[in-house]
């Protein structure tokens, strides 16, 4: 069968095309060459009221390590980066490194690594459906790398807004969701509700489930097994709540943001294309929430100033980022 965009698909197929054929978009709403979408909402003015989060001067940073010789956490065909050294003492000692003036060594290293394998921001054309990505640039844009919508306009903007934590696995009682649990936005109202704390809009939402804390304390079999994450689920009504709330910026624990499969449609990822493709909701995943949630827990502020820039990877799908946080 055909579908409305002229491609194939099986009737019996879920398709996220059909899913979100009644989804709201932002596209054209910053214009026709936008490339950040929703951190458009974050203004001059946002960003001032945002620093009135800062109360101690505490700070922390939310990427996971790289290139760990233990393992990287990754979305399953992807594999960890690699750092190798290409020149140290022992190169000197065997008479093979460089010597210069003054007598200094030095050590030399580089890395190999997939742009969506860290701590990283999603480039707006980095997931889609049909024969359009995000703004409605044709999906052939992608074609050898993202000549729209790449990670690269997002990083020279930067990411500043203020923060909100909103602990789901604390709040359930739980260390981590099981594989495949799911929420919603109004388990989010609820879990800042108890938290003492209130989403306001263009506030960037961090969630933690608990599943990037798990990588490091289970084996990695485990770990992967029937590899479903827990995660936010979709609904028109969540959408909606994105969209009316301005969100421009989804952080979370987990590899990929949202439950794994929707339990209702059956389709992968789809919260990727209602927020990210039609929106313009800059997603930020693989991001360690630990040290913060323990925190928060401690001091009772769940709120603060959050910062963070990629890097600035011409025509990436995505980069890796450092993000800091100020309490
Ligand atoms: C996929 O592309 C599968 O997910 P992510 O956005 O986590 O990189």
């Amino acid at each position: 069968m055909t579908n409305a965009h002229g491609h194939d698909h099986d009737h019996d197929d879920p398709w996220i095309g059909d899913l979100l054929k009644d989804s709201p978009t932002n596209w054209r709403k910053w214009g026709p060459d936008d490339e950040v979408g929703s951190l458009n909402y974050l203004t001059p003015d946002v960003v001032l009221s945002a620093a009135k989060a800062i109360t101690s001067g505490k700070t922390f940073t939310l990427q996971v390590k790289m290139a760990n010789p233990d393992g990287d956490p990754v979305w399953p065909g992807r594999s960890g980066a690699v750092r190798i050294n290409v020149m140290d003492e022992g190169h000197f000692l065997a008479g093979k490194g460089v010597e210069t003036a003054g007598g200094a060594h030095y050590a030399d290293d580089y890395m190999t690594c997939f742009l969506q394998g860290s701590t990283q921001y999603d480039a707006l054309g980095h997931v889609w459906y049909g024969d359009q990505i995000w703004n409605g640039y044709d999906a052939k844009t992608t074609i050898g790398g993202l000549a729209k919508a790449s990670v690269c306009p997002i990083a020279e903007k930067g990411v500043v807004g203020r923060g909100i934590l909103l602990d789901i696995a604390r709040w359930r009682g739980k260390d981590v969701l099981d594989s495949g649990e799911t929420f919603t936005h109004e388990d989010l109202l609820a879990c800042a509700e108890a938290q003492g704390a209130t989403i306001e809009p263009r506030d960037i939402l961090l969630i933690r489930t608990g599943w990037i804390g798990s990588f490091y304390r289970v084996p990695s079999e485990e770990f992967y097994a029937d590899f479903v994450e827990p995660g936010l689920t979709y609904s028109p009504e969540l959408v909606e709540w994105f969209r009316s709330m301005e969100i421009p910026n989804l952080v979370t624990d987990t590899i990929a943001n949202e439950v794994t499969v929707d339990p209702v449609s059956g389709c992968v990822l789809p919260l990727h294309n209602a927020l990210m493709r039609n929106l313009g909701v800059t997603l930020t995943e693989i991001a360690c929430l630990e040290d913060l949630a323990a925190d928060c827990a401690d001091d009772g502020q769940y709120t603060f100033l959050y910062t963070a820039a990629p890097l600035k990877v011409v025509n990436g799908t995505g980069a890796p980022v450092n993000p800091v946080v100020i309490k």
